[in-house]
């Protein structure tokens, strides 16, 4: 049986982690796979994290199973957290965003096998990824702008015109995988329009909230498009705003109307029962205590609030560099975009050229994690960039 399996592709991204590792050059700086660090290069356990792990320990009596969805705490937490105040949520716990993506498409599968799946054009490897294991229909629309290295808006406009009824949209709900591009409140405005005008299902994949202009302002655009829309899928990451990348923490939301809420909610459990009947707890239960409890709500707030900033010093100090160094302001956009990522508009050549002469790793198609810069190395890339003639 096992002698009729082919090779499998590999994730380009993962890839790079253990070209970087094998590579023997002390000066080797890593800004591949979306991983937080701080500027001494660690990935730290969050404050809060810890704090509540402590006391975990303390009064946790049972690791009896949890329930299919998850602790009903966590869930109400966590959809406080993204929407505030709603009673049209379903909701199931899920091992990390990931998990939650995959439960999505799976529904969708289940509720309309024949509904095609928008991408972003680039996004996430993952998504196109999984919705072709699904063998779900796919396509995609333009989104980023190689000229500018912003949001193709008129593109997106034009392709998301195009979208049928019933068919599903997936959205960055903000600091989009790859590019670090994002569209202002306006443009959001404009997508939803559109959408509702077409009869789309969004698909909100959330894995940044918290990373680009704060936990309120990320939450933004999928509270928007929770208030337009009759039905949304949302999917939601805990791995980066907690740091908790190996606990496994995720949640998939499902918004409908309360006649139809127990359905569904009924259909996210079998989707857990099916493939791993109940979700990891361990993560779920750090993050309740975390929000549940204010002194530990407002110190990882503030400990995030730190990640955030760090991000957006080191994006401006590397746009700064850049604008004195090729003596333009082509970089610019590297200060205005958000999140972990950006994308920088390098050819494979040039990305290859960083790896091999300069010992720099980032993913092929130019996106950097700015979390893998500090003030030291901040220069060091931007004269490479120009010595391989970016
Ligand atoms: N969605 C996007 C766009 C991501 O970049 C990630 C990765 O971090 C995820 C979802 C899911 O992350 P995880 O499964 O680690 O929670
Ligand atoms: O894009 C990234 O780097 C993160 C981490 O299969 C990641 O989202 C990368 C690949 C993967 C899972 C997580």
């Amino acid at each position: 049986m096992l002698e009729a399996l082919n090779p499998q592709p590999q994730d380009k991204i993962l890839q790079l982690i253990a070209l970087y590792r094998e590579d023997k050059r002390t000066t080797k700086i890593d800004l591949g796979v979306g991983v937080y660090k701080d500027p001494t290069g660690l990935t730290p356990v969050m404050r809060a994290v810890k704090a509540a792990e402590k006391k975990l320990w303390e009064v946790e009596t049972t690791k009896t199973y949890t329930g299919l969805a998850g602790e009903p705490a966590y869930n109400s937490a966590l959809v406080k957290m993204i929407l505030g105040e709603t009673d049209r949520a379903a909701s199931v716990a899920t091992p990390g965003g990931t998990g939650a993506i995959r439960q999505a498409l799976e529904l969708v599968k289940l509720a309309t096998p024949g509904a095609t799946v928008w991408l972003s054009a680039p996004t996430w490897p993952n998504h196109p990824s999984i919705i072709k294991f699904l063998g779900m229909k796919m396509a995609e629309y333009r989104y980023f702008d190689a000229a500018t290295c912003g949001v193709d808006f008129e593109g997106m406009k034009a392709d998301l015109a195009k979208v049928a009824p019933g068919d599903v949209v997936l959205l960055h709900g903000c600091c989009h995988n790859p590019t670090g591009a994002n569209l202002t409140q306006a443009q959001w405005a404009e997508t939803v329009a559109i959408l509702q005008k077409q009869g789309a299902v969004p698909f909100v994949d959330l894995a940044y909230q918290g990373f680009g202009d704060g936990l309120e302002e990320d939450a933004a655009a999928t509270r928007l498009i929770a208030a337009s829309f009759p039905e949304v899928l949302i999917a939601a990451s805990c791995s980066k705003n907690f740091g908790i990348y190996r606990e496994r923490t995720g949640i998939l939301i499902a918004l409908t109307s309360p006649d139809r809420k127990a359905v569904v909610q009924g259909n996210l459990n079998f989707l857990n029962r099916q493939n791993f009947s109940f979700p990891p707890d361990h993560g779920a239960r750090l993050v309740t205590m975390i929000l549940e409890d204010e002194a530990l709500t407002a110190d990882w707030k503030a400990e995030l609030e730190e990640v955030r900033l760090n991000m957006l010093t080191l994006r401006q100090s590397l746009a700064d560099a850049l604008r004195k160094l090729t003596n333009s302001d082509r970089y610019d956009f590297v200060a205005t975009h958000r999140g972990m990522f950006s994308r920088l508009g390098l050819t494979e050549a040039q990305v290859l050229r960083l790896r091999e002469e300069h010992a720099i790793y980032m993913v092929g198609d130019s996106r950097i994690n700015i979390a893998g810069l500090n003030a030291q190395t901040v220069p060091i890339l931007a004269q490479a960039i120009v010595a391989v003639g970016g």
